[in-house]
């Protein structure tokens, strides 16, 4: 008996630039106020490490991915739509994308469901998955940029594997937890190796 496998795909910082989008968008928006280069980004919170540069900067921060047309304008991560494409039309896959909105839901939840049906087609609109907490959601693998992803469920049916992200590159490594550096990285090995 054939069985199938099925992919979890986190959007911002794995096929969405989230934090390109936002410093540019910031920079522009505040062009006199201090930012944080994506090289020296650390922690997944943007707003955390803005907040500990200077207190006022955290709201700026949030003002920027709380506004109109933020989520829909962010640019495709290099590789990302291909990559998401081809995996959809693999045998025996089924790929979702699994994706936490802001709790501001004037713009973002809509937004997310433009920015999939621009640059991955309308029929990637039944693949949407928005939750706050992906422990629930059952899946052979999670490709994720955020280091812990945490809910109530204790033991989540999904291996996470660690997507590259300028927030993450610098953690210590991490023996128990798989990494893809991008979507030029082997991909597909890591999806056979789930397979066996
Ligand atoms: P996900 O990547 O699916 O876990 O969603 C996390 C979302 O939170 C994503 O849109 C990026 C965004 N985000 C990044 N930094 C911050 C922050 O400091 N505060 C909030 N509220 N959201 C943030």
């Amino acid at each position: 008996e054939k069985r199938r496998l099925r992919v979890l795909l986190d959007m911002d910082g794995v096929i969405a630039d989230f934090e390109g989008g936002f410093l540019n968008k910031y920079r522009e928006r505040f062009p006199s106020e201090p930012f944080i280069p994506l090289e020296d980004r650390r922690g997944f919170w943007v707003s955390a490490q803005y907040g500990d540069m200077r207190r006022d900067l955290c709201e700026k921060a949030i003002s920027i991915w709380e506004s109109k047309n933020f989520f829909l304008e962010l640019e495709p991560l290099p590789g990302a739509v291909e990559a998401v494409k081809e995996m959809s039309k693999m045998e025996n896959t089924d790929v979702f994308i699994c994706t936490s909105p802001i709790k501001h839901y004037s713009y973002c939840p809509f937004e997310k469901y433009a920015w999939i049906e621009k640059h991955l087609g309308p029929e990637f609109l039944e693949k949407i998955i928005l939750t706050k907490d992906k422990t629930i959601v059952t899946g052979d693998i999670l490709i994720d940029d955020k280091p812990e992803i945490l809910g109530v469920e204790p033991s989540p049916s999904w291996e996470h594997v660690l997507f590259t992200a300028c927030h993450n590159k610098h953690l210590p490594p991490n023996t128990s937890q798989r990494r893809l550096l991008s979507w030029a990285d082997d991909w597909r090995g890591l999806l056979e190796s789930k397979r066996q």
